[in-house]
């Protein structure tokens, strides 16, 4: 059995690769000018079928997003069948389709993979797929769906739903009518799923007030609306900001988690009344940050990490209360996370740290070395993943008291509560809500547990970023030559000093990450090392501003 090269020749000429670009599947997936992105859309729609065949036929998910990114990009990703990010050895194939020149190089850049992977071409491909709003949207979805007919593959459509809502499908999808069933593929299983776990966990506390949620005029606005529906309960009392989704030029623009985060400031639209309660959605509503104003005026923000060691918290207080021996809550974190955050696990929570490379895929494979595992980007994105030896573990307690049954209990329904397939800001919402509603916790309360050290995040253009390479969890850069010495000069020069540089993976950019003992000195060294950039690795355009 072969491939039906006329038709993917024939599917493939009308969507032609543009000549001069060259694709690459980075940190998530594709992703850039929207408009660019017809080729590769539908190529990974060709392989997106190869891997459901390589799967025995299992379910592989297709989004379509650019996640935080400015609405004239998009974006587009496989998922695996149990709704994790793919395979990383695939990623070298997703880069290989999508740059074959001609038509004719494709269809043998597929036969290749088919052989190397020895796929059974009679397997009947499935594929799941949805989109967020951008308005390229639905010129990619028809180059995907012109690639799924290429190949005969039963497609289900979700159609405009968020990135975590498609890895959740792709899950039940293959899992129905066995032991590990996680849910209905419906959006309303969704809604029914978390949020009766939301229920289960809260009922009988007291009721919070009112949640802010700024939804990045994006997708996450319709659907968490829908959610709040399902939930129809005081405990879960919302309202939407920025939910726009139809007006063009909105999407990401001073608002969502990304904006809220790298400006630390709060987005457009919402002005912060002291003891109210805030949070923001990035475009696909992965991503998730709380925030706050005091009543002095100053911005609070309860970040990823913030995120991650209330969580963490949490889980073990209740672990330890079920009085379960040998299941140890670990933290997962990259670089970027707060370097008081990273003090505060290991010294006064006393959980076990790694640090993984940046993007979730990579987190994520950490954490399922683990018991329990925590992890998040300091940007928001993230979740819990329970291995099976904590499940067995769980379910082997046989509970002596009251108290002990009441923490097994919530340890199974937060289970049900998290998103474990990714990192789900609308899963992740209800988390955080279920332990603030259970500790009686503001959001000030909750900010109490350590101080963030200052901290800038800044983005320097150059002409090439992939000279840059790094190891150590990419904190350490070994080329271009002689750029980490610099680096290592200018951090040693400030007390708590700690800066590091890496290529996106999203973005034609690279990011100078820089943190120290105040934000005179933070902002100092962020500037210098962005200038030793731009100045030794071909900096285009202006020079990072030096801080006065
Ligand atoms: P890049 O562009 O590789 O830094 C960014 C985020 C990642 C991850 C991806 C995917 C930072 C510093 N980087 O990756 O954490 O979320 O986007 O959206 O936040
Ligand atoms: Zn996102």
């Amino acid at each position: 059995m072969s491939f039906d090269a006329e038709k993917i020749i024939e599917y493939s000429n009308k969507n032609p690769k543009p000549a001069s670009t060259t694709f690459a599947y980075g940190t998530a997936g594709f992703r850039t000018v929207g408009d660019t992105l017809g080729s590769t859309v539908f190529r990974c729609g060709l392989l997106a079928a190869l891997r459901s065949q390589s799967k025995n036929g299992q379910v592989i998910g297709v989004m379509i997003t650019a996640s935080h990114n400015h609405e004239r990009d998009n974006g587009v990703k496989l998922v695996d069948p149990m709704g994790e990010m793919l395979q990383q050895s695939w990623e070298a194939y997703c880069t290989d389709v999508a740059n074959a020149q001609t038509s004719e190089e494709l269809v043998e850049t597929l036969s290749h993979i088919a052989q190397e992977e020895r796929i059974d071409l009679t397997i009947k491909p499935r594929v799941a797929y949805a989109r967020d709003t951008r308005p390229s949207g639905p010129m990619l979805q028809a180059a995907l769906e012109d690639g799924l007919a290429a190949l005969d593959v039963e497609a289900s459509n979700f159609g405009i739903v968020t990135t975590p809502q498609l890895h959740y499908f792709v899950r039940c999808l293959n899992t129905q009518g066995t032991a590990a069933s996680y849910g209905e593929p419906t959006e309303a299983g969704y809604n029914a799923k978390y949020g009766q776990a939301f229920l289960r966990l809260v009922s009988g506390r007291e009721t919070p007030s009112k949640l802010f949620i700024d939804a990045a005029n994006g997708v996450g606005a319709p659907q968490v609306l829908k959610l709040a529906q399902a939930i129809n309960s005081p405990y879960f009392d919302i309202e939407v900001r920025n939910s726009d989704t139809q007006t063009l030029g909105k999407l990401n623009i001073g608002c969502g988690a990304d904006h809220v985060k790298s400006n630390q400031r709060p987005p457009a639209g919402v002005s912060l009344v002291p003891g109210s309660r805030y949070c923001s959605f990035d475009g696909d509503a992965d991503r998730l940050v709380y925030y706050y104003g005091d009543e002095h005026g100053a911005f609070h923000l309860l970040d990823g990490d913030k995120i991650s060691t209330l969580v963490a918290t949490y889980l073990r207080d209740l672990v330890a209360t079920a009085g379960i021996e040998d299941l140890q809550v670990g933290v997962v974190q990259t670089a970027y996370a707060n370097g008081n955050s990273t003090s505060y696990i290991k010294d006064t929570l006393k959980l076990p740290t790694v640090f993984a490379k940046t993007g979730v895929k990579h987190l994520h494979h950490e954490a399922e070395k683990m018991n329990i595992g925590v992890y998040f980007e300091a940007n928001g994105h993230g979740t819990v993943l329970f291995n099976p030896s904590a499940v067995a573990k769980l379910r082997a307690v046989v509970p002596e008291t009251p108290a002990q049954a009441d923490a097994v209990e919530r340890l199974w329904a937060l289970r049900d509560l998290i998103n474990e397939s990714v990192g789900d800001a609308m899963s992740d919402m209800l988390l955080v809500e279920t332990i603030l509603i259970c500790k009686g916790w503001t959001l000030a309360q909750w900010n109490e547990a350590y101080t963030d050290l200052p901290s800038r995040l800044l983005k320097v253009v150059v002409n090439d970023r992939t000279i840059f390479k790094t190891t150590n969890a990419e904190q350490t850069l070994t080329a271009p030559h002689g750029l980490q010495d610099i680096v290592d000069s200018l951090v040693a020069k400030f007390p708590r000093g700690r800066s590091f540089v890496r290529p996106s993976g999203t973005e034609d950019a690279v990011r100078v990450y820089a943190e120290a003992a105040t934000r005179r000195d933070c902002d100092q060294l962020a500037y210098a090392v962005a200038g030793a950039v731009f100045d030794k690795a071909g900096g285009r355009g202006e020079r990072p501003a030096e801080f006065l």
